[in-house]
C-alpha cells in the first residue's frame, strides 16, 4: 500500500499523467481512501515540485507538466469525496485573488467542500475584489473562500477583504483565507473570519461557523 502512494507521488512529480490516472485507479480499487492519496500523494508530489523549482533543478515547463498530471487524478477523486448529501448545508463563494493563476488547491477546497455538503459557487483565478463583490450580492453566500500562492497576490487577498468591508458586505459573509503563504497571522492581520492549512480545516471551520 505505502509503495503505491509513493509510486503516484513519483509520477505526478515526473509529469507521467497516464500513469498517475492508472495507479491512482488502481489504488482506490485496491481499497486505497481518496482522502489518503490526496493527502499522502498528491499534496506531498506538489511540495516537492514546489522544493526542485526553488533549487532551480525544475524549470516552470516541469512544474507545468506536473501540475497538469496533479490536475487528471482530481476528477477521479471527487466521485470519492463526495458524500451524497441531499441539503445543502451552506452556499460559499471560492476563487483564487486577482493576479494569481494557481487553482490547484483552491480545487482541492472546492472539492472537499462540496463532500462535506455545501454548494460551492467557483470564480476560477485572477478573481477581482468587483467579482466578489458582484456574486456576493447576486448570491448571497454564507462563506467567501480566498486561494492565494504567491507571496505578492497576498495583497490582492488584503485588497478583497477591505473591499468587501467598503462594500457594506462584511456583516453578511464570513471570508476564510489559505494557500501556502498564508498564515494565520496574516489572516488576523487583514480580518478574515478564518484561516486553515488545508483543505479538511476549511471544512472543520465553515462546519464549527454553521454550527
Ligand atoms: C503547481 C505550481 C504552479 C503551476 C500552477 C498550476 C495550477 N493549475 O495551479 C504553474 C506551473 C502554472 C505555476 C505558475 C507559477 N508559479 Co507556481 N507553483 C506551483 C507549486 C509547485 C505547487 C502549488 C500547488 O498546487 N500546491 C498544492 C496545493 C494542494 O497546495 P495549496 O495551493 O497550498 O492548497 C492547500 C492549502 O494551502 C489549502 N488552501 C488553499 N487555498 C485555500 C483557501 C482557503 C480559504 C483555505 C481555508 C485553505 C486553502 O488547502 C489546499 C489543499 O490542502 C508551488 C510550490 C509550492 N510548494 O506551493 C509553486 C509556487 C507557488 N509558484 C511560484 C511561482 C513563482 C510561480 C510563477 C510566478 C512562475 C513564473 N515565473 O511564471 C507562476 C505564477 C503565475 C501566476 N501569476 O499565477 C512560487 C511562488 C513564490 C512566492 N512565494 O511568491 C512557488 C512557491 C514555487 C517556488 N518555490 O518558488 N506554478
Amino acid at each position: 500500500m505505502g509503495s503505491e502512494l509513493e509510486r503516484i507521488k513519483d509520477a505526478v512529480v515526473a509529469g507521467k499523467r497516464d500513469q498517475v490516472v492508472a495507479i491512482v485507479q488502481e489504488a482506490l480499487n485496491g481499497g486505497l481512501s481518496a482522502t489518503r492519496i490526496m493527502t499522502e500523494s498528491l499534496i506531498p508530489a506538489m511540495n516537492v515540485v514546489g522544493e526542485k523549482y526553488s533549487t532551480g533543478e525544475f524549470f516552470l515547463p516541469q512544474m507545468m507538466i506536473a501540475a497538469r498530471a496533479m490536475d487528471e487524478a482530481l476528477p477521479i477523486l471527487r466521485p470519492h469525496l463526495a458524500q451524497g448529501n441531499y441539503k445543502k448545508k451552506a452556499k460559499a463563494v471560492v476563487g483564487t485573488v486577482q493576479g494569481d493563476f494557481h487553482d490547484i488547491g483552491k480545487n482541492i477546497v472546492k472539492m472537499m467542500m462540496e463532500g462535506a455538503g455545501y454548494e460551492v459557487i467557483d470564480l476560477g483565478v485572477d478573481v477581482t475584489a468587483d467579482a466578489f463583490i458582484k456574486t456576493i450580492r447576486n448570491e448571497s453566500p454564507k462563506f467567501v473562500l480566498l486561494s492565494a500562492l504567491i507571496t505578492l497576490t497576498m495583497d490582492s487577498m488584503k485588497k478583497i477583504v477591505e473591499a468587501i468591508d467598503h462594500a457594506g458586505l462584511r456583516g453578511k459573509v464570513l471570508i476564510g483565507v489559505g494557500g501556502a503563504p498564508v498564515t494565520q497571522k496574516f489572516a488576523n492581520e487583514i480580518g478574515a473570519d478564518f484561516y486553515a492549512d488545508d483543505a479538511h480545516g476549511c471544512v472543520s471551520n465553515c462546519n464549527r461557523l454553521t454550527a
